[in-house]
């Protein structure tokens, strides 16, 4: 088998440059031949043709894709080639940016240098205030625990407050209805406000004119005082002592009558006490610097005898008749006379009714008898007649008596 392959393989080599008609009859004689002789060779030939077919179709493949390969790893290697120039060139341009910064970055050390030193400086100056806010903390903890405590009492007194609070809200709601009352009370006091200001601003300017008034009149107060002073040293000097029966020393208010006289029509009358015979009375009158009283005229006559009305009234409890006045007709019966001398006039005489009447009594031995006049006091006073009130009595019984003298200053 093998010997007829070689045998083929050489002939085609050996006929190669010659014509491949001739040829590959002569080839196709040669196998028809050799087939004859080898049928089996050819069945392994063709087989070894389809495994070397086989073996160059995977040599092909083979060297192809190895081929493929390496093109496509040669355009691989291009492009990467290609970016490494791009690369390149931005990393160039990133270490030009960087020798930039660079020198950015120097420029930045130094200034940053001055700065640590300025940094340091005010590191120590932090460092005292971060002391001096440790003592401050340790302050403020104190602090914080007083604050705490005054905080729950507040909260205490927060919710007291809300309590009063509530009630307070109440009252304002109240408050507040009233408020409108108010304010209509409060327009109202503005417009009296108004007109009192204008009597206070007219009134104001009456002040300082009165002031200056009362000023003026202290002055003039203070040279009376002085003076009254003067006159004091006079009045309570002894030559004078007799004025005092007419004044009272603390008040300093004087009368024209003697204390317990009464004065009338510028005369000053005494009712007394007691009772005395006419003859008597008429010596106290005398020591007294006057005489037993005599009427002059109506006006003497309703005074005397409201004097004797008046005696009665204020006191019950003493027995009052009469009282003598300084008339009589001792000389000559029916023939009457004041002390004065003088006769009564006509229309000056008021004797009471059925008087006088000249009684003598049972006793009047001497049958002398009435010849001295008292002032009856009337029940009444006032009405029709009650100035009549003369009686004409005897003269040695006891009645009380009316005096009269001439008031200070005119005797
Ligand atoms: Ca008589
Ligand atoms: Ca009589």
């Amino acid at each position: 088998m093998v010997d007829t392959e070689e045998i083929r393989v050489s002939f085609q080599c050996e006929h190669s440059s010659e014509d491949p008609t001739k040829n590959a009859l002569e080839v196709q004689d040669e196998i028809n031949r050799v087939d004859t002789q080898n049928n089996s060779v050819r069945t392994q030939e063709s087989r070894w043709k389809s495994i070397l077919i086989a073996v160059l179709m995977v040599l092909f493949c083979g060297v192809t894709g190895i081929l493929y390969n390496q093109m496509k790893k040669h355009q691989n290697v291009t492009t990467e080639l290609h970016y490494m120039a791009e690369e390149v060139f931005t990393v160039w341009n990133i270490n030009k940016q960087l020798q930039i910064e660079n020198s950015q970055l120097k420029e930045l050390l130094n200034s940053t240098d001055q700065n640590f030193t300025l940094l340091k400086s005010e590191y120590g100056q932090l460092k005292l205030l971060m002391n001096a806010t440790l003592y401050n903390f340790t302050l403020l903890s104190a602090e914080k625990t007083h604050v705490s405590m005054l905080l729950e009492t507040t909260l205490e007194e927060k919710t007291q407050v809300q309590v009063r609070n509530k009630e307070l809200n109440v009252l304002l709601k109240s408050t507040l209805e009233h408020c409108n009352l108010v304010e209509q009370e409060a327009r109202q006091l503005n417009l009296h406000l108004n007109k009192s200001l204008q009597i206070i601003t007219s009134t104001s300017a009456e002040n300082k004119h009165l002031h200056r008034l009362l000023i003026d009149e202290r002055q003039t107060s203070e040279q009376l005082e002085a003076e009254n002073q003067k006159q004091r040293t006079i009045l309570f000097s002894d030559n004078l002592s007799f004025i005092w029966r007419f004044c009272n020393k603390t008040t300093l208010q004087c009368s024209r009558c003697l204390p317990g006289w009464v004065e009338h029509a510028s005369r000053c009358f005494f009712l007394s006490l007691v009772a005395e015979k006419w003859e008597h009375a008429r010596r106290l009158c005398l020591d007294f610097g006057g005489d037993l009283a005599v009427v002059l005229n109506a006006e003497d006559q309703a005074f005397l005898t409201n004097m004797t009305f008046e005696f009665v009234r204020k006191h019950p409890q003493v027995y009052f008749h009469s009282a003598w006045i300084g008339l009589q007709d001792m000389v000559k019966e029916g023939v009457h006379f004041w002390v004065n001398g003088n006769r009564p006039k006509s229309n000056v005489i008021y004797w009471k009714r059925m008087e006088p009447n000249n009684a003598i009594a049972y006793w009047d031995k001497d049958r002398a008898g009435q010849d001295c006049v008292a002032i009856v006091p009337p029940r009444r006073i006032g009405q029709k007649g009650w100035l009549n009130s003369w009686d004409d009595i005897v003269c040695g019984g006891k009645r009380h008596y009316l005096c009269e003298t001439m008031a200070l200053g005119l005797s």
